[in-house]
């Protein structure tokens, strides 16, 4: 897909989400939003990974670490035939339901069990360490908070992935300064996170989160490094629709009903400006 095609497949995904959520009343809408751009970078230009070849051993490995933006990773994995889309519509967050508040292997496309942060990447460390040992060519990716950072278990992860030279391991910050409280600076600070992991041992790549070929680049260009590679991807939560843009409170908020219209209008307008592009 060009630029112009995963831009659009963004608010095309940013739109089902927010639909999401709002029909059934619960969703991380600031967090899905965020790292709406990160997920179709990886997913339509990126992942070795298809419906078919999941379960395949050289296939890459995606852990959603930040599991609570599990809605928008729902959408991706309803588009690309992992999971059917009017059964996501319709059973999500619902009793009995696959589709719950975070990830779990009951869906498609999942290899582990995310949401108690801090755990992604050691999980990664794992499975790209197994990757070497056993001479496969797949790629691990792990999708992190910025908040999520505060977890010891990451730097402990963080230690091996630089001690075992995981040059096959591609770790991503979504690095919109916010938690679920408010400010990473004022909650917990994570800044400066470029410099804690080179000095763990990792190759630090600095990007726009929210601009998929900047994102896409950083995620494709070759590790001649020999080191595990980190992108930090600077992002705006809530990114997309105005209301819920850099605000602590929309990390979970939901949309009241003049909010989600707004939403799908301006959602509808990114779109049309895109078609004239
Ligand atoms: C171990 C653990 N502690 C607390 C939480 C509750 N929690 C859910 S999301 C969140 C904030 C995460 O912030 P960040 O990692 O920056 O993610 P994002 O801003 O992308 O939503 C917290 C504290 C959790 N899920 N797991
Ligand atoms: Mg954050």
């Amino acid at each position: 897909m060009n630029t112009l095609a995963l831009k659009k497949k963004a608010v095309q995904l940013r739109k089902r989400t927010w639909q999401l959520i709002y029909n059934h009343k619960n969703g991380h809408t600031g967090s899905d939003l965020s790292c709406a751009d990160i997920l179709v970078a990886l997913y339509y230009d990126v992942l070795k990974q298809t419906p078919d070849t999941f379960e395949t051993p050289d296939a890459d490995t995606y852990i959603q670490s930040k599991g609570h933006a599990v809605e928008i990773w729902y959408e991706v994995l309803a588009d690309k035939g992992y999971i059917d889309q009017k059964d996501l519509d319709k059973r999500y967050s619902t009793f009995n339901s696959p589709y719950i508040g975070h990830p779990t292997t009951d869906v498609k496309g999942m290899e582990f069990h995310t949401g108690s942060l801090g755990h992604g990447l050691g999980l990664g460390v794992g499975v790209a360490l197994a990757a070497k040992m056993d001479g496969r060519s797949k790629h691990t990716y792990v999708l992190m908070g910025d908040g999520e950072q505060a977890e010891g278990s990451v730097w402990e992860a963080a230690m091996a992935a630089g001690n075992y030279s995981l040059d096959n391991l591609t770790a991503i910050v979504d690095h919109n300064n916010l938690q679920i409280t408010g400010t990473t600076d004022t909650v917990m600070r994570s800044n400066p996170i470029n410099s804690k992991y080179e000095s763990f041992g990792w190759d630090v790549i600095e990007v726009n989160g929210n601009d998929i070929a900047s994102v896409s680049n950083a995620l494709k260009k070759p590790n001649e490094t020999g080191k595990p590679r980190l992108i930090v991807a600077n992002t705006i939560k809530g990114r997309g629709i105005t209301v819920a843009e850099n605000r602590a409170d929309w990390h979970h908020k939901i949309p009241t009903q003049a909010e989600y219209e707004e939403g799908i209008c301006e959602l509808d307008a990114q779109m049309e400006a895109l078609d004239h592009e």
